[in-house]
Formats: C-alpha cells, sequence, structure tokens
C-alpha cells in the first residue's frame, strides 16, 4: 500500500492553496491580459456574495505605486540638468525666506513645504504645465499657496524676478515692490492667478474651474483643446470640508480636465496629519469613492528591486501596517533605525536589505521626490480619459534641511538655518557657494548663457511661455442701450412687484441682448422657485454635460425643468461654496481664459457672507468682476422663516471687502440704474471690481423714477420724496430696501399728528458714502493749507435741517457708518438681534424700524436737539401704541 503523505498543518496548506490560485490567476494575466482577470475577479465577487461569502468593503488598494514600473512612461530630457535646476531653486526659495527673516525678525514665510514639493512642481514646469502662448489656452495651476517661495525662485531663475524682487518678499511695502507673502492676483496681478492660501479654496475653486472650462466649451466659447486645470494640495489641507466638498462632483461630471497633487508630507503645521493611520490609503478610498482616476506615487525607484523581489509580499504587508507617524520617523532616524524597526520586522525582510548599507537605506527615496515616479504619474494622468485625476505623492516635509528641519514637527514654522545647516543643504544640493559666501544665503542665479538657465527657457518655449502669468486680453463688450431700462425707470403703478422680480425681469431682458445675452451666467444653488427664476429653466435651460437623459415629469408644462449640453444657468443644487466658486470661474475669465462672462449668483443673503465670506473675500482677491444677489434679505422682510435665515447683517460683512460695491435698493429703478452703471464700468470700462445687491421678497408697487436722482442712486445717497413744508420742525429719514416705505408711513405719521416735516431720503449705499467721505477726510488732513474738499455726502446733506434718523432691516451699524457726516448725528434703527418668524408688522413693530418707531425716534431726535419737551415725546409714544416697557430686541 502506497504511504499517504503526512497531513501538512493548516497555514501549509493555506500557502500551497493561496499559490494555486495566483498561479492559475498569472496563467489568466499572460494569456488574456488585464482587461480578462478584471472579468473574472468581477465574476468571482458576484459568486461569492450571491454564496454568502462576506467580502469586506474596500476601497484602497496595496500601499504602492498605482503605475506598475514596466508601464512608466519614461521621462525625456536632461535629468541632471534638470536636477541642479531643481537645486537651484529650492536654494533660493530658502534664501528668500531665510534673508527676509534675518532682516525683519518674524516677517514669516515657508521652507519646508517647497522643500517636499519641488519635485512635484519642477517636473511640470519642465514637461507638462502649458503656457498661455500653446496651442489652445494655457493650463490653469492653482499653486499651494505657501509654496510661492519656490514658484517665486523659479520665476527668479527664468529671469521674470530679479533679486530685488527676492530681496523684498514679504515686504511688498519696500520702494520699488516686493512679492506678496502668498499667491494674490490683487497685489500682484500680472503673476499669480488664483488666491489659494487659506486652505480649501483652491480645491473647490480648481474643480469649479474644470467644470466652468467645460461649460464654456458647451456653449460654444472655448473652441480650442481644453486647458488643463491643476492644483495642489497639501495632505493636511484635504480636511477642509471644501477641499473634499466637491469631489464627486468633479467625479459625476467625468472632468478629465482635472488634475489633482496632493502633496503627502504626511504633516501639516503641527504634526503629522494621520499619524495612526494612513493619508494616503484613506485619500485613495475617499477619492476613488467620489469617481476619481487615482495615481498613487508612494515609492521611488530605489524600491523597485526590493518590490520585484517581494514574491510572498512580506514587504507590502510590512509596508501597510507601518503608520505614518512611523514613516515620519523614519524619515528624521538614520539608516540602522529604519533597517532595525521596519525592515527587522521580519529576518526574510532583513534579509532583502541586507546588501544595502545603512546610508542606502536611509535614502531610499519616496516616489515624490523621484521625477521618474513623478513624471509617469503625471503623464498618466494628462492622457487618462473619462475622469479626473489625483496624484498621492508621498514626500518628507522640509526635504533636504536635515536636522534643520527635515520631518521634524517644528518643520512648518522653521525659517532660519544656522552656518552649518545652511553649509550642509548647500553641499547636499550642490549649490556652487564657498563656505565663507554660504552664511550670507546670498541668491544664485547662474549668467543667461549657462546651459541651466538655456534648458529652463527653452523648456518655457516649447510649452507655449511662463507660468504663472495673468495677462488681461478679453475685450471690453457693446452693452445694451437705454430701452432695456425703460420700463423699470416709468415703474409699475399698477400691480405689486419685490425687487426680487425686478431683478429677475430685468436680468430676463439683458438674457435677450445680442451681445451680452449668451455671456450672462445665472447660478443657483437650488433656490430658483424661491426667487420666482423657474421660467427661466425652459428659456436658456439649466447646463448638464449629459443633457437630460429621462423625460421630465412636468414635460407637459409650459415651463418644464429642462436639462441641456447647452444650458445656460449653472443650478448647483444646495451647495452656496459650489456656487460662489463657480461665480468666481465665471468671473474671472476674462482674466484667465480671455472671455467676458458676466455672473449673476442668486442666493439666500443669509447665506452668503456669513457661510462662505472666506470665497467673497477670494473673490475681491481674484478681481472677480459679477452681480451677488443676496435674495430674501432683511431680518423682518424674510418674515416666517426664523433666526436661521433672517438676514439683518450681510451688509456689515459686505462691507469688509474693499473692491465690493454694496447696494440695499429699495425700487426697481434703482435696481435698473446700478446693473446698468455696473454692467459699463465692468464690461464697458473693464474695471475689476464685484457687486452686491440685497433683493426682497416684499411686493409693493414699484414708483416712477424721479428725475436727478441717478447720481445719488449710485453714490449711495438722494432724496427720494420731499415733505411738504410749512411745519414748525424739520426732519430727514433716510430709508433703504422696503423700510423706506416705512419711513415714507412715518413722513405722514409726522406730519399729520406731529407738526414735522420729514424729507424721505433713499440711502441705497453706506458703504460708498463712508468710503467716499474717509477719503475725503484724509485727503483733507494731509492738505491741511489746501482749499477743504467736501464728499458726496456732506455736499449733498450741507444745506439741510432738522434732525437726521435712518432705517433699514438691517442692523444698526449699517447706517452708523456715516453718522460722522450728518450734520448733528445720526439716529439709526435697524434690526439687531436674532429673528423671529412671525408677520412682518409684527416683526417691524419688535425690532422698532415700523413706522410708529421712526416717527418716535425722530420726535426724541427732536427733542435732544432741544426743539420739543420730553413730553411730547412721550405722548407720542403713546399714541402710537408703543409699549415703553417691552423688551430689547438687541441680544434676547
Ligand atoms: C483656512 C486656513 N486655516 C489655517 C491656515 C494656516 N496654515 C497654513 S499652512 C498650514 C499647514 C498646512 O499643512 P498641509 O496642507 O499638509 O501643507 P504642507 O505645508 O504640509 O504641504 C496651516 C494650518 C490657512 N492657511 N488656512
Ligand atoms: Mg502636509
Amino acid at each position: 500500500m502506497r504511504q499517504q503523505p503526512a497531513p501538512k498543518d493548516p497555514s501549509e496548506l493555506d500557502a500551497i492553496e493561496t499559490r494555486e490560485w495566483l498561479d492559475s490567476l498569472d496563467y489568466v494575466l499572460q494569456a488574456g491580459g488585464p482587461v480578462k482577470v478584471a472579468r473574472l475577479l468581477r465574476a468571482l465577487t458576484i459568486h461569492a456574495r450571491q454564496n454568502g461569502g462576506k467580502l469586506p468593503f474596500t476601497a484602497n488598494t496595496p500601499y504602492i505605486n498605482t503605475i506598475p514600473v514596466d508601464e512608466e512612461a519614461q521621462i525625456p530630457g536632461d535629468f541632471d540638468i534638470e536636477r541642479r535646476i531643481k537645486s537651484l531653486v529650492r536654494w533660493n526659495a530658502l534664501a528668500m525666506v531665510v534673508r527676509a527673516n534675518k532682516a525683519e525678525e518674524g516677517i514669516g514665510g515657508h521652507i519646508s513645504t517647497y522643500a517636499s514639493a519641488a519635485t512635484l512642481y519642477e517636473v511640470a514646469f519642465n514637461h507638462f504645465f502649458r503656457g498661455p502662448d500653446a496651442n489652445g489656452d494655457g493650463d490653469i495651476v492653482f499653486f499651494q499657496g505657501h509654496a510661492a517661495p519656490g514658484i517665486y525662485a523659479r520665476a527668479y531663475l527664468e529671469g521674470r524676478l530679479d533679486e530685488r524682487h527676492l530681496e523684498n518678499f514679504r515686504r511688498e511695502l519696500s520702494p520699488g515692490g516686493g512679492l506678496s507673502s502668498y499667491p494674490h492676483p490683487y497685489l500682484m496681478p500680472d503673476f499669480w492667478q488664483f488666491p489659494s492660501v487659506s486652505m480649501g479654496l483652491a480645491p473647490i475653486m480648481s474643480i469649479y474651474q474644470a467644470r466652468f472650462n467645460r461649460y464654456l466649451e458647451s456653449r460654444g466659447f472655448l473652441t480650442a483643446e481644453q486647458p488643463k486645470v491643476w492644483c495642489f494640495v497639501g495632505d493636511g489641507e484635504m480636511d477642509e470640508p471644501e477641499a473634499q466638498g466637491a469631489l464627486s462632483l468633479a467625479g459625476r461630471e467625468n472632468l478629465d480636465n482635472l488634475i489633482w497633487v496632493v502633496n503627502c508630507n504626511l504633516q501639516r503645521l503641527d504634526g503629522p496629519v494621520r499619524g495612526n493611520g494612513k493619508i494616503i490609503q484613506e485619500l485613495e478610498s475617499i477619492f476613488r469613492g467620489a469617481g476619481w482616476n487615482v495615481i498613487k506615487v508612494v515609492w521611488g525607484s530605489d524600491w523597485d528591486p526590493l518590490l520585484a523581489a517581494d514574491e510572498n509580499g512580506l514587504l507590502v504587508k510590512r509596508m501597510e501596517e507601518a503608520v505614518d507617524g512611523d514613516y515620519q520617523k523614519y524619515s528624521v532616524e538614520p539608516g540602522s533605525y529604519t533597517r532595525k524597526h521596519f525592515f527587522g520586522k521580519d529576518p526574510a525582510l532583513l534579509e532583502m536589505v541586507n546588501h544595502l548599507t545603512d546610508d542606502q537605506i536611509r535614502k531610499l527615496l519616496r516616489g515624490g521626490h523621484d521625477p521618474k515616479k513623478v513624471y509617469a504619474a503625471y503623464r498618466a494622468a494628462v492622457t487618462h480619459r473619462g475622469h479626473p485625476t489625483v496624484v498621492l505623492a508621498k514626500t518628507v516635509k522640509g526635504y533636504g534641511l536635515g536636522e534643520a528641519g527635515e520631518g521634524r514637527n517644528i518643520t512648518h514654522q522653521q525659517k532660519k538655518l544656522n552656518e552649518r545647516e545652511l553649509r550642509e543643504f548647500r553641499t547636499r544640493f550642490d549649490i556652487p557657494l564657498a563656505d565663507e559666501e554660504v552664511v550670507e544665503t546670498p541668491f544664485y542665479r547662474p549668467p543667461l548663457d549657462s546651459p541651466e538657465t538655456q534648458y529652463v527657457l527653452e523648456r518655457r518655449k516649447e510649452l507655449g511661455g511662463f507660468v504663472p502669468e495673468r495677462k488681461v486680453t478679453a475685450s471690453q463688450l457693446a452693452l445694451p442701450d437705454q430701452s432695456h431700462y425703460t420700463e423699470f425707470f416709468k415703474g409699475s403703478t399698477q400691480h405689486a412687484m419685490s425687487t426680487t422680480s425686478a431683478m429677475v425681469r430685468l436680468l430676463t431682458k439683458l438674457l435677450r441682448h445680442e451681445e451680452i445675452g449668451k455671456r450672462i451666467v445665472p447660478i443657483i444653488p437650488d433656490e430658483a422657485r424661491t426667487f420666482g427664476m423657474d421660467a427661466l429653466f425652459r428659456q436658456i435651460g439649466i447646463y448638464s454635460p449629459k443633457g437630460q437623459l429621462y423625460e421630465p415629469v412636468d414635460r407637459e408644462t409650459l415651463l418644464y425643468y429642462h436639462e441641456a449640453k447647452d444650458g445656460q444657468i449653472l443650478e448647483e443644487g444646495i451647495t452656496e461654496a459650489g456656487a460662489m466658486s463657480s461665480f468666481i470661474a465665471a468671473g474671472t475669465a476674462y482674466a484667465n481664459l480671455g472671455i467676458q462672462m458676466i455672473p449673476f449668483y442668486f442666493y439666500y443673503s443669509m447665506f452668503g457672507f456669513q457661510r462662505i465670506g472666506d470665497l467673497m473675500w477670494a473673490a475681491g482677491d481674484i478681481k472677480c468682476k459679477g452681480f451677488l444677489l443676496g435674495a430674501t434679505a432683511g431680518r423682518t422682510t424674510l418674515n416666517g422663516e426664523g433666526l436661521q435665515h433672517q438676514d439683518g447683517h450681510s451688509h456689515i460683512l459686505a462691507s469688509a471687502i474693499p473692491t465690493l460695491l454694496t447696494y440695499d435698493p429699495a425700487f426697481a429703478y434703482e435696481i435698473a440704474v446700478i446693473v446698468r452703471d455696473g454692467l459699463r464700468r465692468l464690461y464697458g470700462d473693464g474695471e475689476e471690481l464685484f457687486y452686491y445687491l440685497t433683493l426682497y421678497n416684499e411686493n409693493y408697487e414699484m414708483p416712477e423714477m424721479p428725475s436727478n436722482v441717478e447720481e445719488g442712486i449710485l453714490k449711495g445717497l438722494y432724496k427720494f420724496k420731499p415733505a411738504d413744508k410749512g411745519k414748525t420742525h424739520k426732519a430727514h429719514i433716510l430709508g433703504s430696501g422696503p423700510l423706506l416705505r416705512e419711513a415714507l408711513r412715518a413722513q405722514q405719521i409726522l406730519a399729520e399728528q406731529f407738526d414735522v416735516s420729514a424729507d424721505v431720503w433713499s440711502a441705497t449705499s453706506y458703504k460708498l458714502l463712508r468710503g467716499d467721505a474717509l477719503n475725503v477726510k484724509r485727503w483733507n488732513m494731509l492738505h491741511p493749507l489746501a482749499a477743504q474738499k467736501k464728499s458726496y455726502l456732506e455736499a449733498v446733506l450741507q444745506n439741510e435741517e432738522g434732525v437726521f434718523v435712518a432705517v433699514s432691516d438691517y442692523m444698526k451699524m449699517v447706517p452708523d457708518q456715516v453718522a460722522p457726516w450728518i450734520p448733528g448725528g445720526l439716529m439709526s434703527l435697524g434690526t439687531d438681534g436674532f429673528g423671529r418668524s412671525d408677520t412682518r408688522p409684527t416683526l417691524r413693530r419688535f425690532f422698532e424700524v415700523d413706522a410708529e418707531s421712526i416717527a418716535v425716534a425722530t420726535l426724541y431726535a427732536l427733542y435732544q436737539k432741544g426743539a420739543l419737551p420730553a413730553q411730547a415725546v412721550d405722548a407720542a409714544i403713546r399714541k402710537l401704541g408703543i409699549d415703553p416697557e417691552k423688551s430689547s430686541p438687541f441680544y434676547l
């Protein structure tokens, strides 16, 4: 009898079984190729699931490079010279920060971020970023804000910046100018295109930029090859909600014109991003789940032979079990430490690195520092079709700084290096400076005819010019004539309407205009019906790259929900941040794509500056043009919605943005005058500003425009309705928005019951009045011997007598900002405090902004001036039914 082979132990059986499956798979791979393998695995998965096999969910792939070595595109060009160029950029970026902080202690700047990202940028500069003169449009690049020193240092090598610029990094007010701390188009309008340092904004802006480029293509504005949109993001930055919030849009709309590079240096400011986990793996699953093409660049070429020898997967297993905190440690410790703690976990692993010295182990490159790997990833990214791509590149923060900061928790803040550290850095990167020179950290640029400079220039020439560069090439537009506005000047005395409907009506008219109609980009985050804009759905269509694949439920109606490839409306869904990013993409197309587009972004005014104020600030920095329309405005006019909806302060928040023109109009004709002038200034004269108008949902008759008020509307104040003369007392009531009508009612009460002539003024913009008054005051102060000027406000009020009261549906601080220039001071009424849901009259009484409250305030102001006795005020309070003991709305 033949003897049975001895039963094997279970782990051995396991290994044999695994080997057999893998051998079969290898066979299929060889014979049938990867597509067949994928099909087979899918079938196996389904079979297993159907038969009770519980497969754990994972959106991850192994912790190794996504692109197999034999599929890597080979990097062209001169490897050595590119390394020397990169080293010079590294040096100058470092020198810029060190010198600035030597000259001015505490001026700041970052060394370690660019140090980790140098290869990621240099490979792109030498091989990928297309400049503005490339075939088609140049690429659009969002640089990681605090990597700016590296971008300046490269521009210096390119001869675009000189030593004086670099010397004055972060000292912009030096004679002759300097370099802004971070990318700020407002401060360096010929250089930077995108403000990016407030973390999370660049990522979301880049997604909507890529999407807007598609929109422009669909609507026939972009005809050449689509530019790529690149966005460089920090791994710490990825925790910002804005950074992750729109990933699925990019996946859903197949934005293969979008490439993100996440610099996974495993650290943020304070310490590790995910010390106890793996940021690359975490991000991979998030991006894959959102439909992105993920390319991981984890390991440099030095690891290739080790991974090739890793037949039983021990190395990959070890790579996966070590956490980011471990990897950070390996980057600061000597090779002996990594040998012991990383490879030493398993004797077989230790053996794999027997042939390497400790020094060689220490220098095993991470993927993001290896130009070959980075090139292969970018090449795969630019050629990938059907999905946006993210390159997750593993790097070391502060790479090259050695003990001065490489991989250390303090590295983000490191701004100085001592002599020894500088020398080490110099030696490590072969900077041609002698020991005694290094101490001074001079900038170093090889001569124009050096091979390095020539190479840099030749590469950029080949790729279509320098990046970044901001150039306004779009020509101004022919604008609608007067006839488009006359309807609004005439008023609507037959029927009531709100300022929101007036604006929508005006927009509808402008959309029909031959020249600007198609350039208008209506943007709405799921509130079109609220604002009465749903008629536009059918009229101009909602943009969708897929058209409309279904029959809408309301197809039979005239105004059905109509999606189309060339739709004009950007119906964003419930994402104010996304909608604002679209606004920015549209409002900067004049500078970044050479196309004038005119965004009109309608939103709930409460969910604007309060919710996404940082994007609005960025819109100022980026020189965005267009119209922000804060609808359902006013703490008492939007009455039923309560505390989280009723906006009584967006005008305060908006007042902080220098290039924003804010208006709180009351009537249709005011809106028409403001928008007409806005179009002229932005698209006729090319001014780089934007507008904020609050729009309300209260219906009332729109009056005809009085004569000679247009200047006043635009500058912020004009007399709307003078009082009948002949009363004993004189007053002025400044009203804004729908509260102007309470002012008119107060005018009547005061005249009929209290012997007061009160002129009613429409205050359209306290911000503009104040800006003008401040400027004039400043000029007068600095020119005390010259004839003193008068601001617009002072000029229009100089001959007015009596007391001044202001009322709006906003906080008292809004009118208070002009109080110093009002003769005799200003009594402001407003809606300070949290909102409530109730009827408009009840709310206006509660906030003390109704006609009766205005009348009492006016009489009190007259009493304060000595024109009336206190008893008169007291009598009025009772007569008008105001409860003097009612609680204050301010902080309740
Ligand atoms: C909204 C916002 N919050 C905080 C900061 C301050 N800040 C600047 S850089 C930084 C750390 C960035 O870490 P990471 O994104 O990983 O970039 P790295 O420097 O590591 O490449 C922080 C907190 C900021 N610029 N913006
Ligand atoms: Mg980081």
